[in-house]
């Protein structure tokens, strides 16, 4: 079953890397049969080609969406040399036979990756190219198929040093690439149509092999393209649990995005400390004051640039990863004094719109949580209402219990986080953390507000709060008993709005 390369049908996309694979055929002697851009380079780099319309008689038509779809074309593919009547008919008709199949798809991932108008995407589904492909694949027994860039050194290969000859293992194994090729480019297609859904295609691209998972003892990697979303300056790989705190960090810093300068710290994918400030230096020092305790280890992340001051500032303290959209001066240089920081530049590229995890024996999909909190949201329940700078400092806690583990509760005051009690069995639990927390670290909660991500099933969180002196309240509100809270605040002249949305974060 070795079979000797005589014609090859090369339609291509891109001609990137195609020449090399044209000499080495011509070199042996392969004539060419191709379509009008492939045809055209095999031309400029000296070589005569027969155009598929040569032979079928056809020219392209419907501005190309039929240039290869003819039965000489795929007949002289598809034909069987065992099969004595497909010998017959391949005379009758005159199909010439092709040995070689050499496709380049429309780069359709690349179109719709490039925010086309629908029109020119629907224009990138290739129709001729994947049948071909898959009519090289099917006839593997006599046919070569190569199906993507990726292949040509292997073919290259096979043509110089078998001048041309190649074995029926050889062929399955191109045939089982372009089926590959086939089903991935289809995938693409049914995931555009279906619209965000399940694009979990697009992660499996890229491995990224980790030391190991969530502790030494367990095996771990990341599948997705870490280096579409940062540029890394400095430090150690990173690891399994700092992935999970970025991912945290970016998702919160996302909500702060147009603010003015906003610094947070995370621990095991919660902030202990954010401020919103004039500069990000006082940001920063803020935000560290918020709980030095839990920041030590901990992911750093700024809305804006880091500057030379701050830098100093943060090498004060052990911190794992610091992020920024960019850095000023020797901002990066003062950072990487500790060689194994990480230091991460966070490109402005869109942050992943659908979300997986894996539960059970499946996985779980749903669209990233995209809604925010705006005044525009707020309903006042309360005789009271809020005061512009109670407003802002609710939307700030709204945006930090967003961003934190279920249950949660949110202290705030001045554009900076009090406390939080993050990922507590009861709301109850969540808040007298939060009270605890901002008591060890100093803070008066007299005037704070406090934001939770689901509503009060009973009264008791607003009793309590009002004991602790906060004085306005930011939940979604849909409890049967919200009337209990409303008169509770009412009695006591606080002052309480609904958002109509729960941010649950598992
Ligand atoms: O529009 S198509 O689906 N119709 C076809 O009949 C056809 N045949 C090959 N696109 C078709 N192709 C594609 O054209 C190939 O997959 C390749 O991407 C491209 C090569 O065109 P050219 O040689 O004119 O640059």
């Amino acid at each position: 079953t070795t079979k000797i390369i005589k014609t090859a049908l090369i339609s291509v996309y891109s001609k990137e890397g195609l020449a090399p694979l044209i000499h080495e055929l011509a070199a042996n002697n392969v004539s060419f049969l191709s379509t009008g851009g492939t045809q055209q380079f095999i031309e400029q780099l000296g070589y005569s080609v027969t155009p598929v319309e040569a032979v079928t008689g056809y020219p392209s038509i419907l501005g190309g969406r039929v240039k290869t779809l003819h039965p000489k074309v795929f007949g002289g593919i598809l034909n069987r040399s065992e099969v004595a009547s497909d010998r017959e008919e391949m005379e009758q008709h005159d199909i010439p036979q092709i040995d070689l199949v050499i496709v380049d798809l429309y780069p359709f991932e690349d179109t719709v990756a490039s925010g086309a108008s629908e029109a020119d995407i629907i224009e990138k589904i290739d129709i001729g190219g994947i049948s071909l492909i898959r009519a090289g694949a099917k006839n593997f027994a006599d046919t070569v198929i190569v199906s993507n860039m990726s292949q040509y050194p292997v073919l290259l290969d096979l043509v110089k040093n078998q001048q041309g000859a190649t074995e029926l293992e050889q062929r399955k194994n191109f045939a089982l690439e372009a089926f590959r090729v086939t089903s991935h480019y289809d995938t693409a297609i049914a995931n555009y149509f279906s619209g965000a859904a399940d694009r979990l295609q697009v992660a499996f691209d890229h491995k990224m092999p980790l030391r190991y998972g969530e502790n030494p003892h367990q095996q771990g990697s990341f599948y997705g393209n870490f280096d579409a979303l940062f540029a890394k300056l400095n430090g150690k790989e990173l690891s399994y649990n700092n992935l999970l705190d970025v991912d945290a960090a970016v998702n919160l810093i996302e909500e702060f995005k147009a603010d003015k300068p906003t610094f947070a710290i995370l621990k095991h994918n919660n902030a202990c400390g954010i401020a919103t400030a004039a500069t990000i230096y006082d940001a920063y020092v803020t935000a560290l004051a918020c709980d030095p305790t839990s920041a030590f280890g901990g992911v750093l992340i700024a809305n804006t640039a880091i500057d030379e001051a701050t830098a100093h500032e943060i090498n004060k303290l052990f911190c794992e990863v610091v992020i920024a959209p960019a850095y000023e001066g020797e901002a990066v240089a003062i950072l990487s004094e500790k060689k194994n920081r990480i230091v991460l530049v966070q490109k402005p590229e869109e942050l992943a719109q659908v979300q997986y995890r894996t539960a059970l024996n499946g996985l779980l999909v749903q669209d990233r949580n995209n809604k925010t909190d705006q005044a525009s949201d707020l309903q006042v329940v309360t005789n009271v209402s809020p005061t512009q700078e109670q407003i802002d400092d609710l939307l700030f806690a709204s945006k930090i219990c967003k961003n934190t583990k279920s249950n949660t509760i949110v202290l705030a005051k001045n554009g900076v986080l009090l406390a939080s009690g993050t990922g507590q069995t009861s709301r109850v639990d969540a808040l007298k953390q939060a009270i605890e927390k901002a008591q060890t670290f100093g803070f008066s909660l007299q005037d704070a507000v406090m934001a939770s991500d689901a509503f009060f099933p009973f009264p008791d969180c607003v009793e309590i709060a009002n004991q602790a002196g906060i004085t306005a309240v930011i939940q979604p509100g849909g409890s049967i008993k919200d009337q209990l809270s409303i008169d509770y605040c009412n009695s006591q002249n606080m002052t309480m709005v609904f958002t109509g949305t729960r941010h649950f974060k598992h």
